[in-house]
Protein backbone atom coordinates (compact mmCIF):
# COMPACT_ATOMS: atom_id res chain seq x y z
CA UNK A 1 0.00 0.00 0.00
CA UNK A 2 1.62 3.08 -0.73
CA UNK A 3 1.99 5.64 2.63
CA UNK A 4 1.03 9.01 0.80
CA UNK A 5 -1.58 10.67 3.45
CA UNK A 6 -0.28 12.61 6.75
CA UNK A 7 -1.69 12.31 10.28
CA UNK A 8 -1.24 15.62 12.02
CA UNK A 9 -2.45 15.71 15.72
CA UNK A 10 -2.75 18.48 18.23
CA UNK A 11 -2.56 18.19 21.99
CA UNK A 12 -5.18 20.11 22.09
CA UNK A 13 -8.13 22.54 20.47
CA UNK A 14 -6.04 25.01 21.48
CA UNK A 15 -3.57 23.90 19.18
CA UNK A 16 -6.13 24.02 15.79
CA UNK A 17 -4.80 27.11 13.88
CA UNK A 18 -1.40 25.72 13.50
CA UNK A 19 -3.18 21.86 12.02
CA UNK A 20 -5.19 24.01 9.45
CA UNK A 21 -2.41 25.72 7.81
CA UNK A 22 -0.41 22.64 7.26
CA UNK A 23 -3.58 20.96 5.90
CA UNK A 24 -4.72 23.61 3.51
CA UNK A 25 -1.27 23.54 2.32
CA UNK A 26 -1.39 19.78 2.02
CA UNK A 27 -4.34 20.12 0.23
CA UNK A 28 -2.80 23.29 -1.79
CA UNK A 29 -0.54 20.43 -2.52
CA UNK A 30 -2.59 17.56 -3.69
CA UNK A 31 -2.25 15.56 -0.66
CA UNK A 32 -4.82 13.96 2.32
CA UNK A 33 -4.27 14.78 5.55
CA UNK A 34 -6.33 13.68 8.64
CA UNK A 35 -6.18 15.85 12.08
CA UNK A 36 -7.23 14.65 15.17
CA UNK A 37 -6.98 16.66 18.59
CA UNK A 38 -5.42 14.22 21.58
CA UNK A 39 -3.14 15.09 24.11
CA UNK A 40 -0.18 12.38 25.20
CA UNK A 41 -0.91 13.60 28.91
CA UNK A 42 -4.85 13.21 29.23
CA UNK A 43 -5.67 10.37 26.63
CA UNK A 44 -2.35 8.47 26.28
CA UNK A 45 -4.54 5.29 25.35
CA UNK A 46 -6.13 7.20 22.35
CA UNK A 47 -3.45 8.44 21.12
CA UNK A 48 -1.77 4.96 20.98
CA UNK A 49 -4.47 3.64 19.23
CA UNK A 50 -4.78 6.09 16.66
CA UNK A 51 -1.02 5.85 15.71
CA UNK A 52 -1.06 2.21 15.53
CA UNK A 53 -4.39 2.61 13.43
CA UNK A 54 -2.79 5.48 11.43
CA UNK A 55 0.62 3.40 11.05
CA UNK A 56 -1.17 0.63 9.77
CA UNK A 57 -3.30 2.50 6.97
CA UNK A 58 -1.79 4.94 4.14
CA UNK A 59 -0.17 7.66 6.71
CA UNK A 60 2.98 8.15 5.62
CA UNK A 61 4.29 10.90 8.06
CA UNK A 62 3.16 12.58 11.21
CA UNK A 63 2.75 16.08 12.38
CA UNK A 64 2.18 16.47 16.12
CA UNK A 65 1.34 20.02 17.49
CA UNK A 66 1.76 21.25 20.82
CA UNK A 67 2.67 23.79 23.44
CA UNK A 68 3.93 23.58 27.00
CA UNK A 69 6.02 20.47 28.05
CA UNK A 70 4.93 19.41 24.47
CA UNK A 71 5.42 15.69 24.60
CA UNK A 72 3.07 14.69 22.06
CA UNK A 73 5.77 14.68 18.95
CA UNK A 74 8.09 12.73 20.96
CA UNK A 75 5.31 10.56 22.25
CA UNK A 76 3.91 9.65 18.74
CA UNK A 77 7.67 9.50 17.38
CA UNK A 78 8.45 6.69 20.17
CA UNK A 79 5.41 4.61 18.32
CA UNK A 80 6.31 4.88 15.22
CA UNK A 81 9.17 4.71 12.29
CA UNK A 82 7.38 6.56 10.13
CA UNK A 83 8.36 10.52 9.95
CA UNK A 84 7.51 12.60 12.74
CA UNK A 85 7.48 16.18 12.10
CA UNK A 86 6.59 18.22 15.73
CA UNK A 87 5.46 21.83 15.68
CA UNK A 88 5.88 23.74 19.00
CA UNK A 89 3.37 26.26 19.90
CA UNK A 90 3.39 29.41 21.91
CA UNK A 91 1.66 29.78 24.75
CA UNK A 92 3.99 28.72 27.73
CA UNK A 93 7.43 30.57 28.62
CA UNK A 94 9.01 32.98 26.23
CA UNK A 95 6.71 32.64 23.44
CA UNK A 96 6.85 28.78 23.23
CA UNK A 97 10.62 28.52 23.86
CA UNK A 98 9.43 25.77 26.28
CA UNK A 99 8.11 23.84 23.98
CA UNK A 100 10.84 24.41 20.86
CA UNK A 101 13.36 23.44 23.54
CA UNK A 102 11.28 20.33 24.44
CA UNK A 103 10.49 19.28 21.07
CA UNK A 104 13.71 19.90 19.43
CA UNK A 105 15.80 18.44 22.38
CA UNK A 106 14.59 14.29 21.78
CA UNK A 107 17.44 12.10 23.28
CA UNK A 108 18.84 10.29 20.78
CA UNK A 109 17.12 6.90 19.15
CA UNK A 110 13.93 8.19 18.57
CA UNK A 111 13.92 11.91 16.29
CA UNK A 112 11.55 14.07 15.69
CA UNK A 113 12.08 17.08 12.87
CA UNK A 114 11.17 20.16 13.72
CA UNK A 115 9.67 23.46 12.19
CA UNK A 116 9.77 27.08 14.13
CA UNK A 117 7.00 27.86 16.96
CA UNK A 118 3.60 27.75 15.61
CA UNK A 119 4.95 27.04 11.75
CA UNK A 120 2.09 24.51 10.75
CA UNK A 121 2.77 25.63 7.11
CA UNK A 122 6.55 24.55 7.32
CA UNK A 123 5.53 21.45 9.49
CA UNK A 124 2.85 20.52 5.98
CA UNK A 125 5.70 21.37 2.76
CA UNK A 126 7.94 19.03 4.80
CA UNK A 127 5.67 16.59 5.10
CA UNK A 128 4.94 16.80 1.27
CA UNK A 129 8.89 16.94 0.60
CA UNK A 130 9.22 13.85 2.29
CA UNK A 131 6.24 12.58 0.15
CA UNK A 132 7.93 13.78 -2.67
CA UNK A 133 10.63 11.34 -2.45
CA UNK A 134 8.47 8.61 -4.14
CA UNK A 135 6.01 10.88 -6.15
CA UNK A 136 7.22 12.43 -8.90
CA UNK A 137 3.91 14.73 -9.46
CA UNK A 138 3.83 16.07 -5.84
CA UNK A 139 7.87 17.05 -6.26
CA UNK A 140 6.91 19.15 -9.46
CA UNK A 141 3.85 20.48 -7.61
CA UNK A 142 6.52 21.57 -4.48
CA UNK A 143 8.72 23.00 -7.34
CA UNK A 144 5.68 24.77 -8.84
CA UNK A 145 4.99 26.47 -5.44
CA UNK A 146 8.26 27.33 -4.81
CA UNK A 147 8.58 28.72 -8.49
CA UNK A 148 5.32 31.29 -7.51
CA UNK A 149 6.85 32.13 -4.33
CA UNK A 150 9.95 33.97 -6.21
CA UNK A 151 7.95 35.02 -8.85
CA UNK A 152 5.70 36.97 -6.29
CA UNK A 153 8.72 38.66 -4.67
CA UNK A 154 10.17 39.47 -7.67
CA UNK A 155 6.76 41.41 -8.61
CA UNK A 156 7.01 43.47 -5.95
CA UNK A 157 7.16 47.14 -7.47
CA UNK A 158 10.52 47.34 -4.69
CA UNK A 159 12.16 45.05 -7.30
CA UNK A 160 11.45 46.19 -10.49
CA UNK A 161 14.43 45.69 -12.68
CA UNK A 162 16.39 43.04 -11.05
C1 LIG B 1 -0.71 21.16 25.44
O1 LIG B 1 -0.91 22.16 26.34
C2 LIG B 1 -1.45 21.56 24.20
O2 LIG B 1 -0.71 21.14 23.09
C3 LIG B 1 -1.58 23.04 24.25
O3 LIG B 1 -0.64 23.68 23.43
C4 LIG B 1 -1.28 23.35 25.70
C5 LIG B 1 -2.46 23.96 26.38
O4 LIG B 1 -3.55 23.08 26.31
P1 LIG B 1 -5.01 23.51 26.75
O5 LIG B 1 -4.88 24.03 28.14
O6 LIG B 1 -5.45 24.57 25.75
O7 LIG B 1 -5.83 22.26 26.63
O8 LIG B 1 -1.20 19.94 25.89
Amino acid sequence: MSSNRVGIVVGSRSDIAAAEKAGAVLDELGVESETRVISAHRAPDLLASWIASADGRDIGVFIAIAGLAAHLPGVVASQTTRPVIGVPMAGGVSDGLDALLAVVQMPKGVPVATVGVGNGENAGLLAASILAVSDTGLRERLTARRASQAAAIAADPANEGL
